[in-house]
């Protein structure tokens, strides 16, 4: 392939030997092998619809900066139909194999929802086409319930019950765009979905109607065939004060209050993790070990910003925290990927920046999986937590974890146990050599 719409030439592997090449990839390598499968197995890098091809690189005080090559096609439906093409381009020339998009992403909206069903299906024709020509996959789409007025109050949770049913209707045509495209999943977001005041709000009414539309989703799916992953994406707020899908535990206990954990996994993002108080790493875990892990929105946050700024991942501490956990659970869930959910910097305006932040972005996490990897490799945390709930191994503590023990049988145990006993039994954790070493892998496992 040579120069494409974008005039850009296929990003190839450059390695480490020009550390400042900004067009070519440093780490991440397709076919790769990495802890038994291909880096492109272990990564499925998505590019998300809405960020690359739509996002004008505004801030909440600020116009858009972007600069792209279809700017001067005014007429809706013809830069609808453009933006596939560029968008199928520049999939190719960054070599990834998945795609995300909203319904309204891809679309101009009609004054109906028959009208703008017609309009998606127009370039869903076209996406079609375009992904029988590429072999591109839909990681996952998803129905815009959030940026139009009528939804000011919510969608699903919506005190309206024509708001409602609207969203009902434009979701099912959604599912039916999942099927067509072969969607390994589908996410719900729901970014209106909460409270901006508890006092005009019927908290248990809201929650309730929330799993009612998640059930006749679940429903509709079945009577269609469609067979992708349902997938909750987590966030604690922004837009809405209080969004119900605050974080990881919150929403998988919504989904088992509701008899939905069968059916949905959670998609979970690194900055909603921060904005609810949590590092990345603890999301994916928490979903783990529930076996809810679903898929990933892979960008970042910042310490010093106060909203969701996705940012593009480039920090390897938490990309190799992240892919710790992947590699432990055998990949990202069932039927995940790595999607993009973010933007390059309002300064970083150019075409070329959109493919420069993506490949920092594939780089940061193919270099985490290295990392992750080796550390598996030695068994260095696992040996870590084996020491340090040894105790629980063997006798008494044995029981407890059996299930065997009881307040009296381990009263008995500890009844006249000095005090400087008990705080000798725990022995020094080390964390600062911990962190030494997790350091000290990253520069190992990158220069080998
Ligand atoms: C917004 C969300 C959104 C979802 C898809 O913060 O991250 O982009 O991923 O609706
Ligand atoms: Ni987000
Ligand atoms: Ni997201």
């Amino acid at each position: 392939m040579s120069k494409n719409l974008w005039g850009i030439d296929p990003i190839p592997f450059v390695g480490t030997d020009d550390v400042r090449e900004g067009l070519g990839f440093h780490y991440y390598q397709a076919d790769r092998q990495v802890a038994g499968k291909s880096m492109k197995d272990w990564l499925r890098f998505a590019v998300a619809y809405w960020h690359s091809f739509d996002q004008r690189l505004v801030d909440p005080f600020g116009d858009g900066t972007a600069q792209r090559p279809y700017d001067a096609i005014t007429d809706p439906m013809e830069l609808a139909l453009a933006k596939v093409d560029y968008a199928f381009d520049f999939y190719q020339t960054l070599g990834a194999p998945f795609f995300c998009f909203h319904d309204r992403d891809i679309a101009p909206e009609g004054d109906t929802l028959r009208e703008s069903n017609a309009n998606l299906d127009r370039v869903v024709d076209r996406i079609e086409q375009r992904q029988h020509e590429t072999g591109m996959k839909l990681l996952w789409n998803t129905s815009n319930l959030f940026n139009s007025p009528r939804f000011l109050k919510g969608a699903a949770t919506s005190p309206s019950a024509k708001v409602f049913a609207y969203a009902a209707g434009q979701l099912k045509h959604s599912l039916e765009i999942a099927k067509r495209l072969g969607a390994e999943n589908y996410v719900f977001w729901g970014g209106r979905e909460g409270y901006e005041n508890l006092w005009n709000t019927d908290l248990k009414r809201e929650r309730d109607h929330q799993a009612r539309f998640f059930h006749m989703a679940v429903d509709y799916a079945h009577e269609i065939g469609l067979d992708a992953q349902f997938l909750i994406e987590p966030k604690p707020k922004e837009p809405t004060t209080h969004q119900y899908d605050f974080d990881a535990a919150t929403a998988m206990e919504f989904l088992r209050a509701y008899d939905l954990d069968k059916d949905f996994k959670l998609n979970l993002e690194g900055n909603h993790a921060n904005l609810a108080g949590h590092t990345f790493q603890h999301e994916v875990r928490s979903a783990r070990i529930a076996g809810m892990l679903g898929s990933l929105d892979a960008n970042q946050g910042d310490k010093l910003i106060g909203w969701d700024i996705d940012e593009f991942p480039s920090d390897l501490y938490e990309t190799t925290a992240v892919m710790w956990e992947v590699l432990a659970a055998g990949g990202i869930g069932p039927r995940g990927g790595l999607n993009f959910d973010a933007k390059p910097r309002r300064s970083s305006f150019t075409a070329e920046d959109l493919f420069r932040a993506h490949i920092v972005g594939m780089d940061a996490y193919a270099a985490g999986l290295m990392v992750a990897a080796k550390m598996h490799e030695d068994g260095f945390i696992e040996g870590i937590l084996k020491d340090r709930y040894a105790s629980f191994d063997a006798g008494f503590g044995a029981e407890v974890d059996r299930g065997a023990g009881t307040l009296a049988s381990l009263e008995a145990e500890v009844l006249d146990t000095p005090a400087q006993e008990l705080v000798n039994s725990l022995g020094s954790d080390h964390l600062e050599s911990l962190k030494a070493t997790i350091n000290n892998y990253m520069i190992k496992a990158l220069a080998e």
